[in-house]
């Protein structure tokens, strides 16, 4: 059987969170394997859609890059990469966004979340962000995209971009399927459960970072917003903070829901926030000290981002060569 090809991306935005790590990143780590190639970038290119600093997003680029690898992603198995390093992205961004709709793009929700929160700030990055996505994961003809839910829409347009393309201009990309976990997908905000936890959220005390200590976890966990009858029980609709809660649990201990809410019987919201808290911890502490210990070997990370490029750019000079062709562009 040929070997599959993974690739995600997470955005050097602010500090990853407790719901970039169960969505994401977690899986990132485990779906490395002997039979798969895996490519993860940082995608600073698509932080440009909001106002940043320049300086913060030069260090925060650095900083996920060391995450990555304190999350457990192996840059001797995987690609790690900064995907301004490989300019093909933007490149082929260009070309798929003659390719698509505007009318596929006025569908996505994404936009309207993000206008309606950076009013003064609705730019043209912030609507095609979705081909340069679908660029990231084109490029490297991926088979498997680990995202959380709040991706699935931009994943199903990135299908159909390739489906298109192959269709109307010539077989070209694979047409990739996303990843999402079953359980954690969108994990909510602790102060308001009915919004996703974002590391771009002004308010930091409903959003874990997963470089929090463990003192500020266990604070923001107790004052984690429920509700007032005190039962805990899985009901997303009428309970979504106790459920948000449960979920936690369930993906830090490896038990289902049910187990989740059996194992809490009897028991008030007090205890529940503690033993979610106490899981948390136990599972982020040593990630924390080895993203400290990679920060003290910038070299190294260094070293890492020039191979990951090389090895990124690669493929993707191959895939766009490709695309090039089909569409008639003159390359000397
Ligand atoms: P921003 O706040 O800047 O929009 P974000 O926190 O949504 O950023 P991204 O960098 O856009 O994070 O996403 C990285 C990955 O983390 C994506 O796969 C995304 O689906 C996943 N993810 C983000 N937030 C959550 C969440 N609350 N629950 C589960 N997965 C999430
Ligand atoms: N848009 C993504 C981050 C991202 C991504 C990707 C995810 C950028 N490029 C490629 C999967 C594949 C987000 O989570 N907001």
């Amino acid at each position: 059987m040929s070997k599959k090809t993974v690739l995600s991306g997470i955005q050097p935005s602010g500090s990853p969170t407790l719901g970039n790590y169960v969505g994401a990143l977690k899986n990132w780590a485990l779906l490395q394997g002997e039979d798969r190639y895996c490519y993860y970038c940082v995608a600073n290119l698509h932080a440009l859609t909001v106002k940043q600093d320049p300086q913060d997003l030069h260090r925060r680029s650095f900083e996920t890059a060391a995450l990555l690898l304190a999350c457990g992603v192996d840059p001797e198995v995987s690609t790690v990469f900064i995907q301004s390093d490989v300019k093909e992205h933007a490149e082929l961004s260009w070309v798929l966004s003659c390719h698509t709709p505007l009318g596929e793009l006025n569908r996505m929700t994404q936009f309207k979340d993000k206008s309606a929160k950076h009013a003064d700030n609705i730019n043209a990055g912030l609507y095609t962000y979705p081909v340069l996505m679908a660029s990231d994961i084109l490029l490297y003809q991926s088979d498997l995209v680990p995202v959380g839910a709040d991706q699935k829409q931009h994943l199903e347009l990135a299908r159909n971009i390739a489906i298109r393309f192959n269709n109307t201009v010539g077989e070209t990309f694979k047409v990739p399927e996303p990843y999402i976990p079953r359980v954690g997908a969108r994990i909510m905000s602790l102060q308001d459960p009915t919004q996703k936890m974002s590391k771009s959220d002004p308010n930091p005390s409903g959003c874990i970072a997963i470089m929090d200590d463990p003192a500020v976890i266990l604070k923001k966990f107790k004052r984690a917003v429920t509700d007032c009858d005190n039962s805990i029980a899985f009901d997303m609709e009428n309970k979504p903070g106790v459920s948000n809660l449960l979920t936690i649990f369930s993906v830090f201990t490896g038990k289902t829901i049910e187990e989740s809410v059996a194992y809490f019987e009897g028991m008030g919201y007090g205890q529940l926030k503690t033993a979610v808290a106490e899981a948390v911890i136990a599972e982020l502490t040593p990630l924390r000290e080895r993203f400290d210990e990679l920060l003290k070997n910038g070299d190294y990370i260094k070293a890492v981002l020039k191979t990951g490029a090389e090895k990124a750019r690669e493929t993707a000079l191959s895939t766009l060569k490709d695309v090039y062709a089909h569409v008639g562009l003159y390359l000397s």
